[in-house]
């Protein structure tokens, strides 16, 4: 399945996401320590192999990752993070200069860095709080941000997440990023918004998230979710390896669609992409 023209159609259009349908991202982490696929990319040409395939299966956007936000992880330098995203950037976009690539960082020098090499979309997982500079650079730039929520920081962010009402408080916090972006000067078409499943939130948090993903979608932006391979899928599956949630997070891309979101987050990108197009086709009928 080759999904290029609708991504080509985006690219004409301005902005990378105006492609009709739900928005698939295909993830890459060039780490050593992603928690599903720590070090399987590090080098830029097999990072760039992969990125190629996640497009064949029917990625609209790359996502390139050059540090692990898995629970647990520490932070790396910047410099670091630039020399490990910076070349994969060039790399994609020398073997498909259609394609559209995101920088999943929050630090504005990474994410100016990938942006003067081709991306054309920040994942920010601290939603324009983790460095003072990334609400301006996003704003002159122009692209489409991912606003998404975590409840403290990823080093200690499992170690008993605590909410009174979790839904009720995502759901502010995200409104609260939002405008706070718009203030800065992203334009509101830009802003899209995450509940950022996975970080700082037990089993129960993640599950009342999913089953209450419209209350975030009634918010009037676009809503993506990042539920691939986590933890949590295989509380409820018994799949330890992640690797082997694939079932279970085509599950939470069918139920997530369901409840208005359209942009999916995902190391596997046919399995989603197949389970999408019957989620469309029932939606259509
Ligand atoms: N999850 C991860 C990383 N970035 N970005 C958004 N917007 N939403 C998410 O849910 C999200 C994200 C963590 O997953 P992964 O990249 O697979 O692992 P790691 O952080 O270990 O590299």
């Amino acid at each position: 399945m080759n999904r290029e023209p609708a991504v080509r159609e985006g690219a004409r259009a301005g902005n990378p996401l105006r492609v009709s349908g739900p928005v698939l991202f295909g993830i890459l982490n060039v780490t050593p320590d992603s928690f599903s696929d720590g070090g399987d990319f590090l080098a830029p040409e097999a990072a760039a192999r992969h990125a190629e395939a996640l497009l064949d299966e029917g990625a609209n956007v790359v996502d390139v990752g050059g540090e692990s936000t898995r629970p647990g992880s520490d932070p790396v330098p910047e410099d670091e993070e630039i020399g490990r995203v910076v070349p994969v950037v060039r790399k994609i976009l020398e073997a498909r200069p259609g394609a559209v690539v995101s920088v999943d960082t929050y630090r504005a020098g990474t994410a100016e860095a990938a942006l003067e090499a081709g991306a054309r979309i920040v994942n920010d997982v601290t939603a324009l709080r983790g460095d003072p500079r990334m609400a301006a650079l996003a704003a002159d730039a122009g692209c489409p941000v991912v606003l998404m929520h975590m409840l403290g920081e990823p080093k200690t962010m499992q170690k008993e997440p605590r909410y009174d009402d979790v839904v009720r408080e995502v759901r502010d916090f995200l409104a609260w990023r939002a405008e706070y972006a718009i203030a800065a000067g992203v334009k509101p078409e830009n802003v899209i918004l995450d509940p950022g499943v996975g970080f700082g939130k037990t089993l129960e948090h993640n599950l009342a998230l999913l089953l209450h993903l419209d209350a975030i979608v009634d918010l009037g932006f676009p809503v993506l979710l990042g539920a691939s391979r986590k933890r949590f899928l295989g509380s409820v599956t018994g799949a330890d390896e992640a690797k082997d949630r694939v079932f279970g997070t085509v599950a939470t891309t069918v139920l997530g669609y369901e409840r208005g979101a359209n942009l999916f987050r995902v190391h596997d990108v046919r399995a989603n992409r197949e389970a999408l197009a019957v989620a469309e086709a029932v939606r259509g009928a």
